[in-house]
């Protein structure tokens, strides 16, 4: 066999892999609390996904490389839940919760117990297990009957598909987008003028019934459980019990509960999550009341609704009202161009907020919204202030309609309102905003990383005409830099140092840094592993781009016709001239196995201060000659790379009597072949 294994040695080593991937994976998504470098889970997945191609009889249906499948799904099938997921009655006031306490007291006649748990503002979710895995998902719906989502839950990491033990069950909980999240795709969204998502839980809506699993595994939703509605002959006498059970199944849970024995302290316990509330990562409505011990729930009963024993107490919207003063228009660097409202100062959810994003548009034009209109504002994902709404009775009788912009406010070339677009888009391809944009995407971190040339810079040099687009960058001389503002001798060093470290970039960041329309990180390696060179890309055919894994129709046409135009063509001969490099220098699969050195299939730690390499590079070599680098010495350490200064791991590393390399030794090795 190819890679020398037996089908027995690799049957077992697949059974060992899934094992492995699972427990990190719990620890990364449900625990959040990694255990190993992510560079190393990469590794053990692809060996796993190296030995399913081998050997496809392979495939466990709880793999972790099966949480995607492949096609695109034609609809939801409409499930019937085992029994109804109900809601909850809420609780606006102090009041309220004291008149359900009594309620309780008068329904329940041995002492009990509150459970307190977060509200959390996603959707609801069944997930059933059978013998351990993992095998439906369905949707709350009207709470009878909802929509077979398995499909797109399979692609969500927190949620394990198999389950420690092998147990049947149900399980409820809370489908939701971490706010960061939110953000990310938002901004993601407002860049390529399409619609936002007005609110975390919308988005994970949107998101768990795309038609297309992909997107669903490509944004980051979670999931906390929070009920057994059927519960299995165990130990479980109360829902904290059922909590536990839930963690030691590897199911996750929200760890902010907390079991109590009065209302009073049920009522300190919603105070402090109302503080807490800005400062947690998802968004949470309110607390949810449980009667904490089983027996007394069934005691207490159930409406058709809703059961009698729990109840949701909800947090009072923070809103607040002030004046728009201003609308500006910003210019983005694919030429959206969107909407500001600057307002008088206001205090929200624990900051002063005196900007709104308008979003685009047509949102603005949907919320009639004029200048010195009264405006309700809130903070979407609990972060960013937007406009919910205009105060239409307070609004001056000779209040006239927003005059929406004609012209770019960069350079004044015609605004388009596309048909599939919701937003004004700048489409001079020589617009000075966009050029700016551009510029400060192609230095900025995940594109070609050119530390110290910021935003300021890039403005100036701009302004200046000293660079008009990224290469010029390349022919820049210090004495030009040193007639910049703020910039001294040593700072000019830097960024020419930087701007020249940057052209020995792997391909994938030149892709990136390029900006290409819906290109983002993720394609742009993609493409650079497919294609190795600019030059392969850019000659690549449509049906080419498009039969790579994870490119979809929309980037191909945008990767085919960005490299069509004539200006690109120019761009690239200049990319030539500023001796940048167009090649992929990334790990490849074909050159792992090709190679057979000193340090094929070596497990190799890098420690201490290097004079000789930069420590990523050096890692990528030693990786293209099939070693593995980590980051902790252990027994299963083959080499120990000591630079200067080198501390705890070159101790361990003797301890262990593990072999020491200097920087001067590796240069040897791999002189050598
Ligand atoms: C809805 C929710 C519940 C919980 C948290 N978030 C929700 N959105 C919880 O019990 N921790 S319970 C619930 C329901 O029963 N409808």
């Amino acid at each position: 066999m190819a890679n020398g294994m037996t089908f027995d040695e690799a049957k077992h080593r697949v059974d060992e892999l899934v094992t492995l991937l699972d427990k990190y994976s719990h620890q990364y998504y449900v625990l959040d609390q990694p255990t190993i470098p992510d560079e190393d889970y990469d590794r053990l997945y692809r060996e796993l996904v190296n030995l399913e191609e081998l050997y496809p009889t392979l495939i466990q249906n709880n793999s972790p490389t099966q949480r995607v499948g492949g096609t695109l799904l034609e609809g939801f099938e409409k499930v019937q839940h085992d029994s109804p997921m109900l809601s909850l009655d809420n609780a606006f006031s102090k009041e309220e919760l004291e008149s359900f306490d009594r309620r309780m007291n008068q329904l329940i006649d041995e002492p009990f117990t509150y459970h307190c748990e977060l509200k959390i503002d996603g959707l609801a979710v069944s997930l059933k297990y059978e013998d351990g895995k993992l095998v439906q998902a369905v949707t709350r719906g009207d709470g009878t009957v909802g929509e077979n989502v398995t499909a797109n839950v399979r692609t969500i990491k927190a949620i394990p598909l198999s389950l420690k033990e092998p147990l049947t069950l149900e399980a409820r909980g809370e489908i939701y987008m971490p706010k960061s999240s939110f953000l990310a795709l938002n901004q993601q969204r407002e860049e390529q003028g399409e619609a936002v998502f007005a609110n975390p839980r919308n988005a994970a809506a949107g998101t768990l019934r795309n038609l297309d699993p992909k997107v669903t595994a490509s944004r980051n939703l979670s999931i906390f459980l929070y009920s057994l509605p059927q519960l299995s002959n165990r130990d479980v006498h109360s829902q904290n019990d059922a909590l536990n059970l839930l963690d030691s199944l590897g199911i996750k849970t929200n760890p902010e509960r907390q079991v109590l024995s009065s209302i009073d302290e049920v009522w300190s316990f919603v105070k402090e999550y109302q503080e807490k509330r800005n400062s947690l990562p998802y968004e949470i409505d309110g607390i949810v009341i449980k009667v904490n011990e089983l027996e007394q729930q069934e005691k207490a009963g159930y409406t058709v609704k809703a059961p009698r024993w729990a109840i949701a107490y909800k947090f009072p919207a923070e809103e607040a009202k002030t004046i728009i003063r201003d609308i500006e228009w910003t210019v983005g660097r694919t030429g959206v161009v969107t909407p500001t409202a600057i307002m008088d100062p206001v205090r929200l959810a624990g900051t002063t907020v005196q900007r709104a994003s308008l979003h685009n548009v047509d949102l603005m034009k949907e919320k009639d919204i004029r200048l010195f209109d009264t405006a309700i504002v809130r903070k979407a994902g609990d972060i960013i202030p937007e406009v919910v709404r205009i105060d239409k009775e307070l609004r001056n009788k000779d209040s006239e309609p927003y005059s929406y912009p004609t012209h770019c406010p960069a350079c004044d070339s015609e605004l388009m309102h596309l048909d599939d677009e919701v937003a004004l888009r700048c489409m001079n391809p020589r617009c000075s905003a966009q050029a700016k944009e551009k510029l400060t995407h192609f230095v900025s971190r995940n594109a070609m990383n050119i530390d110290g040339v910021g935003v300021s810079v890039v403005t100036q040099l701009y302004e200046k005409e000293l660079v008009k687009d990224p290469v010029d960058l390349y022919f820049l001389t210090k004495e030009q830099f040193l007639t910049l503002d703020k910039v001294g001798d040593k700072s000019a060093d830097n960024m020419l140092k930087a701007i020249k470290e940057s052209k020995t970039n792997s391909l994938e960041r030149l892709l990136f840094g390029l900006g290409i329309r819906h290109v983002g990180s993720k394609a742009a390696r993609l493409l650079a592993e497919e294609f190795l060179t600019l030059e392969g890309v850019s000659t690549a055919s449509l049906e080419a781009i498009q039969s790579i894994e994870g490119i979809g129709e929309k980037i191909a046409e945008s990767i085919h016709a960005f490299f069509e135009l004539e200006e690109v063509k120019v761009l690239i001969s200049k990319l030539e001239e500023a001796e940048i490099n167009l090649s992929y220098t990334g790990i490849r699969k074909e050159e792992v196995e090709q190679v057979d050195s000193f340090f094929t299939d070596k497990t190799v730690v890098i420690t201490g201060k290097l004079e000789q390499f930069k420590r990523n590079d050096l890692k990528e070599r030693l990786e293209i000659l099939g070693a593995k680098v980590t980051g902790s010495v252990s027994k299963n350490t083959d080499y120990l790379i000591a630079g200067e200064e080198a501390g705890s791991k070159l101790t361990k590393a003797q301890e262990l009597e593990i072999p020491i390399l200097s920087e001067a030794d590796v240069l040897k090795e791999l002189n050598e072949r």
